[in-house]
């Protein structure tokens, strides 16, 4: 009986189709990151294209390097990054900060560990529709002390984007898209909806959560699970220590997609374009020309 005690705000919840570990892997300039989509048993998850854990210390990073035709969103959860692009746009990523960079028709960019210590963060690639590919870049930038927070029943929500508890993210995405980071208290049980035609996956930050199903085994940090049909997710802590996941959700863009590295792009003729876009400095990547970051040439930030 809905209703006496609280409302089901989910009435046909996800189950998990599929769960597993993001191992770590080496990527960037000795850098490590724990990926989950985006390796080879998990290409592309319309409209996700990857999803990185990353835990560095310096001098490991990722110099100059380019990017077209997608979103990257960074997430800092503890220390920070610096980044400086061929435009002349820097700043420094802080823990509960958010970076959401449209990169469309180019952007070249490096992101360093910007202090001392275990720099860790979320990386995710959003994919953009054709028609967005190559508009110019854009970045979002939001502070963790202005971003969007609600609680409720030892259920806490930072609203990266979309919308949690009545809450709003300011963040404006071209995919549509939903970003949530909920921690969860001993006990606590979560009902989260999801549009019913989205795709959606569920990263676990720390502790052990039951999703989907009350009756399924607890999942560990550092694993994904992806989500099946239905219209919202349900979750529950039965332990003794917080729980900390990220549930993102998208709407596939039913296009085809074709990758090469950081170029994502709809056809191998617009891959093959844009490999001599980037080559000869052109249609997007003029600034690339002689642009070298502060980190590559060893200057200060
Ligand atoms: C050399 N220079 C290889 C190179 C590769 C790259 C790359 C990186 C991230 C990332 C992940 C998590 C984060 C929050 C802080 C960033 C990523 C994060 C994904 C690729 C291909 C650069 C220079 C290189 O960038 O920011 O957590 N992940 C996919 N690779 C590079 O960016 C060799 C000499
Ligand atoms: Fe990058």
């Amino acid at each position: 009986m809905a209703g006496i005690e609280e409302c089901n705000v989910v009435e046909n919840p996800r189950l998990v189709v599929r769960k597993f570990q993001a191992r770590p892997q080496h990527e960037g300039d000795g850098a490590v990151v724990r990926r989950s989509i985006g390796r080879l048993e998990m290409k592309y998850f319309d409209p996700f294209l990857l999803l990185d854990e990353f835990s560095i210390t310096a001098p490991a990073g990722f110099p100059d390097h380019p990017h077209r035709g997608f979103e990257t969103v960074t997430y800092m959860l503890q220390g920070a990054v610096t980044h400086e692009d061929f435009a002349g746009h820097k700043g420094t990523i802080k823990a509960d900060d958010l970076q959401w960079m449209t990169a469309g028709r180019g952007i070249v960019h490096s992101e360093m560990p910007a202090s001392d210590g275990t720099q860790r963060g979320l990386q995710l690639w959003v994919n953009l529709s054709s028609k967005y590919k190559m508009i110019e870049p854009k970045y979002q930038e939001l502070q963790g002390k202005d971003a969007a927070k609600a609680s409720k029943d030892g259920v806490e929500v930072r609203i990266i984007a979309g919308e949690a508890l009545g809450i709003r993210s300011p963040v404006y995405t071209r995919t549509p898209t939903m970003y949530l980071d909920f921690t969860l208290k001993p006990k606590a049980h979560l009902q989260q909806p999801i549009p019913s035609s989205w795709n959606s996956f569920v990263y676990i930050l720390e502790g052990e959560g039951v999703f989907g199903n009350s009756k399924s085994s607890p999942t560990m940090a550092h694993h994904i699970l992806l989500l099946g049909p239905g219209d919202g997710l349900e979750a529950w802590n039965n332990s003794s220590k917080i729980l900390r996941f990220v549930v993102i959700g998208g709407e596939p863009l039913g296009e085809p997609m074709v990758q090469f590295g950081p170029f994502v792009m709809n056809t191998q003729e617009e891959i093959d374009r844009t490999i001599d876009d980037y080559q000869y400095c052109i249609n997007g990547f003029e600034k690339a020309k002689q642009w070298r970051s502060a980190s590559a040439i060893g200057l200060d930030f």
